[in-house]
């Protein structure tokens, strides 16, 4: 049987189907699907942002690049010299031994220290610790001596507190202010559709999260609940992206390239998550991480016998799709580079805009910004021109912990006289790439190797908190793009600033965290509670932009967090990829302000619905279904914060909420066209 819908009030329409999942769906939240194994207790965590300093070195030259690895997931120790359980006590016959001597007696005997310590372990030790150093080596641009001379001269610049920027003026760079409202929006959006499907999406995931507070990936967490699959489990943020993917392969024909970065943080879960992709392919490729520095010398810490490493941040994403081989591979067939993050969704109402926008404009990279508010922990894009030398000016995106540096002889980071937000356009790192144009940068001397900085946490008498390392991040392409000088064709790097409603609620903040920014009355808590509700929020306008009739609801607090208490709506990327979508497919929509709508398929229409309730629409590729005149009421989903100290899974917890679902209409279409009406649902 090919159709199951389910009903609280009448029970319209019954199949065996239906009869199934009638018997394991009662109305409760019992039926929601426990995906997650590991149980925890509420109010537990606590959470820190982690501020900045960055310092910037330049990028290392194409003849010290090697490898950094690709598809083959799993780090490979290479053997040391001696290596095995014969190894005497001769430390300087194992090849990492020797290494780390070299970069001593480089950088003023900077590793003495740990070489005596090499010398005290057991020869198993020894010969772990040296494959390791070897390793290490090997998997960094330059190796070990490059990132040791380059950590020392960092930090040294750290700790004399120069200011990047003095050379600099900062201004707002021009750019793009778009509104979702606006004809513009739906051009950009028509005229960037082909071109988006001749793209790759790139998603960088090789982040722990660590102010998210999950153990596991972030890409496995499912920030709507109301974003069903067919089979009733939650979509995560990994099928939320291969949806967008599938909707624009089904608009145009053309298959949009997908690449995640992993790190051996995610790597492992990432890939068994991917393997349950079906319909589209994903490729995987992992950034190594780097040795953490315990001083200012650029003494390598130890954790235990090894070398403790840390992740080297999202810029390695760069000489990643160099090294893997698969820019080249895409000569062909890929117009346009798009690079997103973990955890925020509403990136997918971002993405057709932002190309049509770098269209326009023939930049080499356009950032996708939203409006920042002053002091926000969000990056800035800023024109800095240079006070004696023209060439060294670049737009580029400032971190939020160098602003004040940079703005305040200029009045500080404050709002526009006539807004709330700065004048500089917010930084939330999806960017845009013309493929040409960067294989061009790419290939140059630097070899896509970005910048690094770091960013030590000091005591009084500047020894390290904790150990640190070299970071780099991917949005300061535009120091490459300056090196390689500006093309005759379009700028650089510009913007495009979209509304925040519309394109940005990354799940950032843990639980703790996102309870103290509440208690301050700030509602932007970058929670994944708050990303949730900011989605249904952002369907909700679309739909009435569209001109249907959307009740209005209002934020309050539960659980100790900001949620919307309104119409709930979530609008699969299959049903509405455009604005022109929501306009064509949603009319004559009337829903309540207790209500819960979810829509995925491609072929949906509707053309009059009044709903009060819940009502869940999943239909299959190949089917259709009409909606017309069709009235759903029911109890709807209720919103129940988790008791403090109650045992509930942690992929739910992380939310601090459950939705009880109360009652709910819930249409499955297999396969076939229906329709459903004032009769009822039906095969026409
Ligand atoms: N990531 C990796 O893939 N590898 C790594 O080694 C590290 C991270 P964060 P960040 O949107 O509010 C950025 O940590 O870097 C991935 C901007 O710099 O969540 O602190 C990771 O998995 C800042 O200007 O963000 O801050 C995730 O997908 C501001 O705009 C992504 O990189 C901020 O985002 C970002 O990592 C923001």
């Amino acid at each position: 049987m090919n159709l199951t819908i389910l009903s609280t009030q009448t029970g319209y329409f019954i199949t065996i189907l239906c009869l199934f999942i009638v018997i394991f769906m009662p109305h409760t939240n019992a039926y929601l699907p426990n995906i997650g194994v590991t149980n925890t207790r509420i109010g537990t965590r606590i959470g820190t942002r982690i501020g900045r300093i960055g310092y910037y070195s330049k990028g290392i030259g194409a003849s010290q690049i090697n490898s950094q690895n690709t598809h083959t997931a799993n780090k490979k120790h290479l053997t040391s010299l001696r290596g095995g359980s014969d190894s005497s006590n001769l430390p300087d016959s194992y090849s990492g031994y020797k290494i780390l001597q070299n970069v001593s007696q480089n950088t003023e005997g900077s590793q003495d220290s740990l070489l005596e310590k090499f010398k005290t372990l057991n020869p198993s030790s020894q010969s772990k610790l040296s494959s390791q150093i070897t390793s290490l080596d090997s998997s960094y641009p330059g190796g070990l001596l490059s990132y040791v001379s380059k950590s020392r001269s960092l930090l040294s610049q750290s700790l004399s507190g120069a200011n990047p920027f003095l050379e600099y003026t900062p201004s707002v760079p021009s750019g793009l202010n778009l509104q979702y409202a606006t004809s513009q929006f739906t051009s950009l959006e028509t005229s960037a559709l082909k071109c988006t499907s001749l793209s790759a999406l790139i998603l960088v995931a090789g982040g722990l999260g660590e102010r998210l507070g999950y153990s596991g990936i972030k890409i496995s967490l499912s920030p709507y609940s109301l974003a069903l699959n067919y089979d009733g489990s939650q979509k995560t943020y990994l099928e939320l992206y291969v949806d967008y993917v599938r909707a624009l392969r089904q608009r145009t024909g053309n298959v949009m390239k997908f690449v995640i970065m992993t790190s051996g943080d995610t790597d492992e879960k990432t890939r068994e998550l991917v393997e349950a992709v079906e319909d589209v392919e994903i490729e995987i490729v992992m950034q190594e991480k780097v040795p953490a520095i315990e001083n200012v010398e650029g003494r390598l810490a130890l954790e235990g016998d090894e070398i403790l490493t840390k992740p080297h941040g999202h810029g390695d994403v760069h000489t990643l799709l160099l090294s893997s081989n698969l820019l080249s591979k895409w000569s062909s067939s890929v117009k346009k580079l798009i690079f997103v993050q973990d955890t925020n969704a509403l990136v997918s109402n971002a993405l057709l805009p932002a190309v049509g926008s770098n269209l326009l404009s023939s930049s080499e990279m356009t950032s996708i910004c939203i409006p920042r508010l002053p002091s926000e922990a969000a990056g800035a894009i800023t024109q800095l021109t240079h006070k004696t030398t023209p060439s060294k000016s670049l737009v580029i995106n400032v971190e939020y912990n160098q602003l004040s540096a940079l703005l305040d002889p200029l009045g500080g980071d404050v709002s526009s006289p006539d807004s709330q937000y700065s004048p500089y356009p917010g930084n939330a790192n999806n960017l845009i790439f013309d493929y040409k144009k960067y294989v061009e940068t790419i290939s140059g001397p630097s070899q896509g190797v970005v910048n690094e900085f770091v960013n030590p946490k000091l005591n009084p008498d500047n020894t390290f908190k904790k150990p640190t390392r070299l970071e780099c991040m991917m949005q300061d392409f535009p120091y490459l793009i300056r090196e390689k000088g500006v093309g005759s064709e379009g700028p650089g790097h510009d913007f495009v600033n979209l509304e925040r409603w519309l394109t940005f609620s990354p799940a950032k903040n843990d639980l703790e965290a996102g309870r103290k920014t509440a208690e301050g009355g700030g509602r932007e808590t970058g929670t994944l509670a708050k990303a949730e509700s900011d989605g249904y929020v952002a369907n909700g306008v679309k739909l009435r932009v569209g001109g249907n009739e959307v009740e209005e609801g209002e934020w309050k607090i539960v659980g100790g967090l900001y949620v919307w208490e309104g119409p709930r709506v979530y609008l699969s990327p299959t049903f509405c990829l455009t604005k022109e979508d929501v306009k064509e497919k949603c009319k004559g929509m009337k829903i309540s302000a207790k209500s819960a709508l979810s829509v995925e398929g491609f072929d949906v229409h509707v053309d009059g619905l009044e709903l009060d309730g819940a009502l869940i629409v999943n239909v299959k590729d190949g089917a259709s279904l009409k909606i017309k005149n069709f009235k759903v009421k029911n109890e709807g989903w209720k919103i129940r914060a988790y008791d403090e100290g109650e045992e509930v899974d942690e992929r739910d917890a992380i939310r601090g909420y459950e939705f009880v679902r109360e009652g709910e209409e819930r249409i499955l279409i297999e396969e076939g066209d229906w329709i459903a009406d004032e009769n009822g649902l039906r095969r026409v």
